[in-house]
């Protein structure tokens, strides 16, 4: 970990919390909260570790935010810490979605930190069903049920399209789905983009067409940091090739700010990393809650 002496020796001790979240939860526009939850992981374990390396990692940036030209701190955000490490995934579904509830209801934007991505839909279902929810994933994550959990992370946008329709869900960053996906797919209407088609014809042209065709103001954003190609953020459990760049996703972020009323970030595997995949993940968030700030400024 690579410690910045800014602010004095106190500055480089690891904090439990995320870096610069100064705000107490009641005096917070948006509120992170850590889910250490990884038990229907399939493949590579451990994104149960992810809340604490990210926070970690965390402590690496500035404070004053170069490209936005203004400092993190102008934004008052809080982090609540994580949630209890809870066992069947349905009791983490319900405990997650009480704890968002919370903060949704007063006004608050949750900015939630993986754990594995079964978590997104727990935080989706905290809103209304008029949001419209953009994930990043390599995976389409559409099967009904996996390995007899219908709860399980392979089933993110399937649970999230139960919740808000299958008209207002799109995973961006797709490189992979099973053949039964791709039937259920094409006989429920649920539309994606490839990562292909990301680097064929920009994010930013791609980023509209998802917009305009979940057709919400209010969007929720869920990142699988596996949808980023394994070059940029190898820590993670089901690694997939020719994934999307971080600059895409910051663009992402850019775009979406003035829509946005919460994320998450998942599937951050520190076993697996030498640091940089945590580290892209702080970043991001930051850049999400400099986005959010920037928007309703
Ligand atoms: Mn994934």
């Amino acid at each position: 970990m690579v410690l910045k002496y800014r602010e004095g020796l106190s500055r480089a001790v690891p904090a439990p919390r995320f870096a610069d979240a100064v705000a107490k939860v009641d005096d917070a526009r948006v509120v992170l909260f850590g889910v250490p939850y990884d038990r229907t992981c399939s493949f590579r374990g451990g994104s149960r570790f992810g809340p604490s390396a990210i926070r970690q990692a965390s402590y690496n940036f500035e404070t004053y935010m170069m490209d936005h030209q203004r400092d993190i701190l102008e934004v008052p955000f809080a982090d609540a810490g994580d949630t209890p490490s809870y066992g069947p995934s349905t009791e983490m579904v319900e405990g997650v979605s009480k704890l968002a509830s919370d903060l949704v209801r007063t006004g608050r934007v949750p900015i939630v930190i993986g754990g594995e991505h079964s978590l997104a839909p727990a935080v989706v279902r905290a809103f209304p069903k008029d949001v419209g929810v953009i994930g990043i994933d390599a995976h389409l994550d559409f099967r009904d049920s996996y390995l007899d959990d219908k709860w399980s992370h392979a089933c993110s946008a399937r649970r999230i399209a139960d919740h808000v329709g299958v008209g207002h869900v799109i995973y961006m960053g797709v490189r992979s789905y099973s053949k039964e996906e791709r039937e259920d797919l094409e006989r429920l209407g649920l539309s994606y983009v490839s990562a292909y088609e990301i680097h064929e014809r920009g994010i930013v042209a791609t980023a509209q067409r998802a917009l305009r065709k979940i057709d919400r103001d209010k969007i929720y954003l869920t990142i699988d940091i596996d949808g980023v190609d394994p070059a940029y953020a190898p820590g993670v459990g089901n690694p997939e090739p020719f994934g999307i760049a971080p600059l895409q996703v910051k663009r992402l972020l850019e775009i979406l700010g003035p829509h946005l009323v919460g994320m998450d970030l998942n599937e951050v595997s520190p076993a697996w990393d030498q640091g940089q995949t945590a580290l892209l993940a702080a970043r991001l968030i930051r850049e999400a809650i400099m986005s959010i700030g920037e928007a309703r400024a």
